[in-house]
């Protein structure tokens, strides 16, 4: 029987990744862990739960302004065009966009969870029965084959949700410029961005009353004991959500309450009190500052739609 040539080179399983994600990001000086691991099944289901809350206004004032300007967010799709969604999690947003898009001959959602990404492709393909849905699993910070059945359209993306703002700046304008690359020339794309606005609705907005950004903070280290066989005591840390003003952006941590020992796969990391793992930042914008960062990442702003509280912002890729 013959080796396998590739053996040695073969992707590591998304497990190891986590772990060893893990592991660096708590054995650095400043303690850290990456805002994506957020979403296992019991992290997605706070994360709808927060879209829910009084405080939490991103979703509301994103899905409104979606409704309200649906006709001209659809018309910066040209003619012929696939509609390339990154990261699509949940298809509530692009369901508004499609019903005024009847340019849209395609739809790929590209997301890395397989599983909900086929349910919610098949859904969307049962509600729209005359457009292609070409999901795609794949991490879409990274380069992916985009299905060929779309050859001979245009191409559009469609970024809504504020997740660029979990991105640093310099990430973000790295993120716009592999997009543009994605789509190719004479593309557009459609980011949804939350702004700065009063600290006081900011810091509400991630330090809610009912305490469900605190679950959805330390379901993390929930995660963590499950999956890695780790003895992260749930209640020896706490939930601190602030906006800082200087870098406009939240900043979300895990406080330890005590000096403590926790094991992850054989290994100890100690904790002194009041030490932390920073575990999101999720960046604001003005519509200047988003316009800035979007030409620096070869993009030029169209329209903007906002209410005030919240930016959809169309982009055409500069030739
Ligand atoms: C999903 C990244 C847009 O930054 O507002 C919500 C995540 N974290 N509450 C955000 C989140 C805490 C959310 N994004």
């Amino acid at each position: 029987m013959s080796i396998k040539a590739n053996t040695a080179r073969a992707k590591p399983l998304a497990e190891d990744v986590f772990a060893s994600d893990v592991l660096s990001g708590l054995s650095a000086p400043r303690k850290s862990l990456a805002p994506k691991y957020f979403y296992d099944e019991r992290g997605s289901q706070l994360f709808e739960q927060i879209t829910e809350l009084k405080e939490y206004y991103p979703t509301r004032c994103e899905l409104a302004i979606l409704r309200e300007h649906k006709a001209d967010i659809a018309g910066v799709f040209g003619a012929k065009t696939a509609l390339v969604e990154f990261g699509t999690g949940s298809t509530r947003e692009v369901r508004i966009v499609l019903e005024a898009a009847k340019t849209v001959e395609a739809y790929v959602p590209v997301d890395i969870s397989a599983e909900m990404l086929r349910l919610e492709a098949a859904q969307l393909q049962h509600d729209w029965p005359r457009l292609r849905v070409l999901p795609v699993v794949a991490d879409f910070t990274q380069p992916f084959r985009l299905p060929s059945a779309i050859v001979g359209l245009a191409r559009s993306g469609f970024f809504p949700g504020s997740t660029i703002g979990n991105f640093e700046p310099h990430d973000a304008a790295a993120f716009l410029r592999h997009a543009g690359r994605m789509l190719g020339s004479r593309a557009t794309l459609v980011v949804g961005v939350d702004l700065v606005k009063d600290a006081g609705v900011l810091n509400a907005a991630y330090d809610d009353a009912d305490g469900v950004t605190a679950q959805f903070n330390l379901n993390l280290l929930a995660r963590i004991n499950r999956e890695l066989s780790a003895d992260f005591d749930l209640d020896a840390f706490s939930h601190r959500a602030f906006y800082n003003s200087e870098r406009r952006r939240i900043e979300m941590h895990l406080v330890s309450a005590r000096r403590q020992q926790v094991h992850i796969g054989g290994r100890a990391i100690e904790f002194a009190a009041g030490e932390t793992i920073h575990t999101e930042n999720s960046y604001k914008y003005t519509i200047e500052s988003f316009g800035l960062l979007a030409q620096s990442a070869g993009w030029t702003p169209l329209t903007s739609w906002t209410d005030g509280y919240f930016l959809v912002q169309a982009l055409a890729k500069r030739a």
